[in-house]
């Protein structure tokens, strides 16, 4: 049954986003290669995936990749690996964490800036294999990915500050890049991506560190290409290539190759025509670090509905310890925006951005025939809305809850409120429309509101 529901929203979530999607693909090195729009749609639709950054780093608490050579010296970090025994490590676990969150992909740094792989690569001992842990964490977790039906991803980054060939040196790292080349890196690079594609089942490529000189755009689009050929529904992020525009993260245009954009640490801007995730973190470093601020749960929430409301995925990033378990307190955080969207998940799950674009007060999210709007400050007894032009409100209610009276006035709706929110973190509203309501174009909310008051007052002074 649960597959049924799920493909009737994929079916109805395709179908208004089909419209309106710009897609991506290989850049324009590869006119004919455009986003695989089906595992797109499919991606979309699950709205929230886990992030998780995790290495030999932890030994030391600093973040990955750019404490090498700053806090850490290079080898000392170099060498972590071979002091890296997460016995604690449970793929079973995590996922089930990201379960609880009510997440529906994951996506782990199989390989970041400081080199080291989270899987027994074939091209480097700079792996987990090498260390006393022995183990494959990256087989493991997509494994238990399968069993639990959570979309596996794989973060890889293109610099590479450990590897000799790499042509940027970081952190002071004193090598001469006389003897690197770029040519012998990018087979290597190659070669791993052939890895987590036929050995692992990657779903999604998440590329990172695509800004230094030792990349190009010629390079970009050869990498989306070759990834592409080895698997046609594999979606890749734009990071892969240079056309990121800084961490707004959207893509400058689509002579860059790329099938989303990668705001960074921010909500993305409303945006329901190109596909974007934003990626941030629960606490403040990627990486774990002892007694880091983490987000309340009211933050955490509302950074989904706003990510949602503007017509993008969110991708949250967890930040497990050196022993290999997620921080308890990480897990709770989970577990509360899972408690929430048990009940309000309708209003995430398979919706598209809008059509009341995002104020600081509140969010929508469409799917079908209903509007959820989010409400993160309680406006008061009534809330107002601009009239939807050209369908009809049939019904305004709570969602799980009771129909709230609807009043037509000057253009505008006022739903009668109850005096306090169901939920101070988000409380969500449903409209049940008498159209689609794919087809309604984004509106403004308070400036609808200021000037039909401005003009109402203006009529009732005339009087
Ligand atoms: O430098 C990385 C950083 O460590 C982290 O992996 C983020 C996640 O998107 N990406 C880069 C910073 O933009």
């Amino acid at each position: 049954m649960k597959t049924f529901i799920l493909s009737v929203i994929l079916f109805f979530f395709s179908e208004s986003l089909a419209a309106q999607v710009l897609v991506g693909g290989g850049g324009e090195a590869n006119p004919d290669l455009k986003t695989n729009v089906q595992a797109l749609k499919n991606w979309q639709a699950l709205r929230f995936g886990l992030f998780i950054h995790w290495g030999p780093v932890t030994l030391r608490g600093t973040e990955i990749g750019w404490s090498r050579g700053r806090e850490v010296p290079i080898e000392e970090y170099d060498n972590l690996y071979k002091e890296f025994n997460p016995v604690l490590f449970n793929a079973k676990e995590w996922v089930a964490a990201a379960k609880a969150a009510g997440m529906k992909y994951l996506i782990i740094t199989s390989k970041h800036h400081d080199g080291f792989c989270l899987w027994d690569s074939k091209y480097t001992d700079y792996d987990i294999m090498s260390s006393p842990f022995k183990r494959d964490v990256l087989k493991e977790l997509a494994e238990e990915c399968k069993r639990q039906d959570i979309l596996f991803g794989t973060y890889y980054s293109i610099l590479d500050w450990h590897h000799p060939d790499y042509t940027t040196r970081h952190g002071g790292d004193p090598r001469p890049v006389g003897q690197s080349d770029m040519n012998r890196y990018i087979v290597y690079l190659k070669n791993q991506i052939r890895e987590l594609i036929e050995i692992y089942h990657t779903n999604i490529l998440w590329f990172d560190g695509e800004w230094e000189d030792s990349w190009d755009h010629e390079k970009g689009m050869d990498l989306y290409r070759y990834a592409r050929g080895l698997r046609d529904d594999i979606l890749i992020n734009n990071r892969v290539d240079k056309g990121r525009k800084d961490m707004q993260g959207m893509t400058l245009s689509q002579k860059f190759a790329g099938d989303f954009g990668t705001p960074e640490q921010r909500v993305g801007a409303f945006e329901i025509e190109r596909p974007w995730e934003s990626c941030i973190t629960i606490c403040r470093q990627w990486a774990w670090k002892p007694n880091d601020r983490m987000k309340s749960l009211r933050e955490c929430i509302q950074t989904l509905a706003k990510t949602a409301g503007g017509g993008g995925n969110l991708l949250l990033n967890v930040s497990p310890m050196l022993d290999g378990r997620i921080e308890q307190r990480q897990i709770d955080r989970l577990r509360g925006m899972g408690e929430w969207l048990k009940k309000n998940g309708e209003s995430i799950y398979g919706t598209q951005g809008g059509p009341f674009k995002p104020t600081d007060w509140m969010v929508s999210t469409r799917k079908g025939n209903q509007i959820f709007i989010h409400l993160f400050n309680w406006p008061g007894k009534e809330l107002v809305l601009p009239e939807l032009s050209g369908c009809q409100i049939l019904s305004a209610r709570l969602m799980g809850g009771r129909e709230m009276k609807i009043m037509h006035r000057n253009g505008q709706i006022a739903i009668q409120l109850p005096p306090d929110p169901v939920d101070e973190n988000d409380t969500v509203i449903v409209l049940k429309l008498d159209k689609e309501s794919a087809t309604i174009p984004p509106l403004n909310v308070t400036e609808n509101i200021i000037r039909d008051l401005v003009s109402c007052r203006r009529r009732q002074l005339a009087t």
